[in-house]
Parts: structure tokens; sequence; C-alpha cells
């Protein structure tokens, strides 16, 4: 089984490169998107270090002067193809944006570091010779301090995202409430190449495109500066906010490996974690998102907020696996991971974020579970993100309870992280 997992995993890999990078699939995402670069690097990494390199390479590309790195690095061939796209954005008319590539000027959830060092681990000899570390690691501190510095909005000591696009989650019920407020009418006009290759009850509504559209509008006709005062969407995630420190964690690692001092990446990491108590709601025993503009913990239980789990700092350990393996979510029956409490009365587990699975959660939530010692659980969900990966063609989501595919095929991070469950040896 896990010879023919891997052989149809690269398969997969293989015919989404384009020269230097992967896309995240062929027809609904036909551009070089941030996060999923991480996840498709470390699978990567499995069989070919080198190519794994590529990516981020193709990623540090598309770097700012502030050190951002942003949600996507358009391919300038594909510009009809993906809404909002490199028109949209004209990125190179703001200050401090890359020259050579087009991007996006918001970002995405900063799992970055944590790749890089993962994809070090895989073949450190390999990495050495390529001084992959030496080369990467003064632009992931860049990325990190931009994040901790400009987006601090709340002055809390965590990052803010300032549009769901940045959550990787993207219509989440997370964003439901502060997303009331925002207006609908975009001055761009609404095109959804999108829902050429997905269905349209399984991607977010016309009416969230348009507040996803104002929202963006709005950034970029503010030069992207993230000084706008009445911006109406700041919101603390506890998925994006993990990651981070998850990744200073990482950069502490790599500081190590490089002979340099790396205290200040384990504080800070610290600093994080502390930070992240203020967004726990002890009633659904899950960490929320918080609202900067006013202040509001949002109530919900979602997937974002089981991902602290991966802190080893975590002081909730017990109350977040009980939350995991409970109702709301595993119930002693779901195969992978839902995104969205189960017990919610707007579940709906075909529907984008709002109740489906995802497999790069999953396989985060079976990282957390190895490294607290519940390996066996962490190999069923290993186990349930291969098999279904290939069962069912790599698809970007699946029903939790049944499995049963949806959205779009032959999905990049999805062949990845299958691969990589292929290779992976539980930690004991
Ligand atoms: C989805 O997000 C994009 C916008 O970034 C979209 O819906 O068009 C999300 O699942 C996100 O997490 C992912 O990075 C992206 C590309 O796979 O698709």
């Amino acid at each position: 089984m896990a010879e023919l997992i891997a052989a149809r995993s690269t398969a997969v890999l293989e015919a989404n490169w384009r020269t230097t990078h992967t896309v995240p699939a062929a027809g609904l995402y036909p551009h070089q998107w941030s996060w999923d670069s991480s996840f498709i690097a470390v699978g990567l990494s499995r069989i070919s270090p080198r190519r794994a390199g590529q990516e981020m390479d193709a990623l540090f590309a598309g770097q700012w002067d502030d050190g951002r790195l942003p949600q996507i690095i358009f391919d300038p061939h594909r510009d009809e193809d993906y809404a909002p796209g490199a028109s949209f954005w004209q990125s190179r008319l703001i200050p401090g944006s890359p020259k050579q590539v087009e991007t996006a000027g918001l970002v995405q959830p900063p799992n970055h570091a944590w790749a890089v060092w993962k994809i070090h681990q895989a073949d450190p000899a390999e990495s050495r010779r390529r001084s992959f570390l030496e080369r990467n690691y003064s632009k992931l501190v860049r990325w990190h301090e931009y994040l901790s510095g400009r987006r601090d909005r709340g002055g809390s000591g965590l990052a803010c995202i300032v549009h769901p696009w940045e959550s990787g989650t993207d219509n989440s019920p997370l964003w439901d409430t502060v997303m009331k407020r925002i207006p609908a009418d975009s001055k761009t006009e609404l095109n959804r190449p999108d829902l050429q290759h997905a269905d349209a009850g399984e991607r977010p509504s016309q009416k969230e495109y348009g507040k996803y559209f104002w929202m963006a509008e709005r950034y970029r006709d503010h030069g992207c500066d993230d000084a706008d005062a009445d911006y109406p969407f700041l919101m603390e995630d506890p998925l994006f906010n993990t990651l981070l420190a998850v990744s200073e964690l990482a950069l502490a690692d790599i500081a190590a490996e490089l002979g340099l001092p790396g205290e200040a990446h384990g504080d800070r990491a610290q600093q994080i974690t502390e930070a992240l108590e203020a967004l726990y709601v002890p009633e659904l025993g899950c960490y929320s998102a918080r609202d900067v503009t006013d202040g509001t913990v949002v109530k919900k239980a979602t997937i974002n907020g089981l991902i602290p789990l991966l802190l080893p700092g975590q002081v909730h350990t017990d109350a977040l696996l009980e939350t995991l393996n409970g109702p709301r979510f595993m119930d002693g029956r779901a195969l992978l991971v839902p995104s969205y409490d189960a017990t919610a009365v707007d579940h709906n587990p075909a529907l984008y974020w709002r109740g489906p699975a995802w497999f790069n959660m999953s396989w985060m939530v079976a990282e957390a579970l190895d490294r607290l010692g519940h390996t066996d659980q962490a190999a069923f969900l290993r186990g349930n993100i291969g098999r279904l990966a290939a069962e069912h063609n790599f698809p970007e989501y699946v029903d939790p309870w049944t499995g049963a595919a949806h959205g779009t095929r032959r999905f990049s991070w999805t062949a990845a992280l299958a691969l990589e469950t292929t290779y992976h040896r539980s930690t004991p």
C-alpha cells in the first residue's frame, strides 16, 4: 500500500511542477501559494531535497522589502485563470514589492521556518552541501520580524491577519461576525474562474467574494502598509500564531545548527505561547480567534483552535485532547479531523472550511499527537491521510465521517503529505 501511495503522490507532484515551483492544483489554483509550498516541500524533501529547496527558493523570490512572504506569486501566463490575480494587485506599483515577480499583498500562515527545518532534517548532508539553511535563515528572520512587528496591530504580542485569505481557512465560521460588518460592494468586477473547477455549493458564496474583494482592494489601495487605522478586519488567529511560534522554535534549531545565537527565537516562541492564553475558551476546551477591533473572542470551536496542541509549552493539552476526541471533532467515528464543530447547527461536511476535513490539518494534529506520545492515534490519522488521498485521487478535502471526496482533485498538499506519511517513523 505504501509503495502505491508514494508512487501516485509522486505522480501528482510531478504533474503539478512548473519549472521553479508546484501549483496547488493545475486548474483551480494555477500560481504558487505560500503555505501550500511549505507543506509541498516537506513532502518533496522525502524524494528530492533539491526540489524541496527549489520550491522554497521560488517562494523567497517573492519576499517584500518589509520581510513579508506573499500569499501568492503569480504565473504571468495564467492571469485570466484565477481571481484576484496579478492585474488586480499590480504589486510592482507598490513600494517595497519585489521587482522580478508579481505577487499578492496579503500573506498566509507562517509554516515556512518549520518546513525549512524539516527539509534540512530529511537530508542534512545534502542541505549542508547546498547551504540551504544559511541561504534562508535571514529571510525567515525578516519574515517573522514583519509579523511580530507591523502585524501586532493589537499590541498583545500576537500577529493579526487582515483578510480571511490570510488564515488559510478562508470561510471558517471564525470570521462570520466580523464579515457581517464588511461591505460587499467592491469596485472590481467579480469574476469567479474558481467555479469552473469546483462546485459552487462547495466554494465561498458570491456575497462572501464581494467582501473578500472589498477588503483586498482597501488593503491594496492603502499601499499594503498595515497602517490603515480604521481597517475593519484585524483578527488574532490561534492557527496562524501557533505556526509562528512553532516556526520560531525551528529558527532556534536552525540558528544552533549554523552556530548562531538562537535564544531570542526560543524566547519569542514562549511569548507567543503565553499571549495565546487570551484566546483560550475554557467552555469550548479549545482556542478561538480574537477580534482586535473590539477585543471580543469568537465562541466557536474550529480546527484552528486545536492546532495549539503543537506547542511544546502547551498548558491545556488534556482539555484540547478531550475536545479533539469528543463530540465536536473525532467523536470516535471521524476518519480525519473535521474543520468545524460537528455539534454546531451550521456544520456542513461538504462546505469549504465549515466542516470538511483537510489533509494538512490532520497531518499537523498527527505531528502534535506523536510529540505527545499518542502514537496510535497519530498512526490512525496518518494511515487515513495516505489511504483516502490515494483512493480518491488526492482530493482538496473530504467528508470527515465517510471520506467522500470534495473540492478539486490532484491537490498538491494532499499528495505531498500522503507521500510524507509513507516515510514517517513515529518518534518514541
Ligand atoms: C484556498 O484559498 C484560496 C485563496 O488563498 C482560494 O480559496 O482561492 C485555501 O484552502 C488556502 O488555504 C490554500 O492555500 C489555497 C490554495 O490551495 O486555497
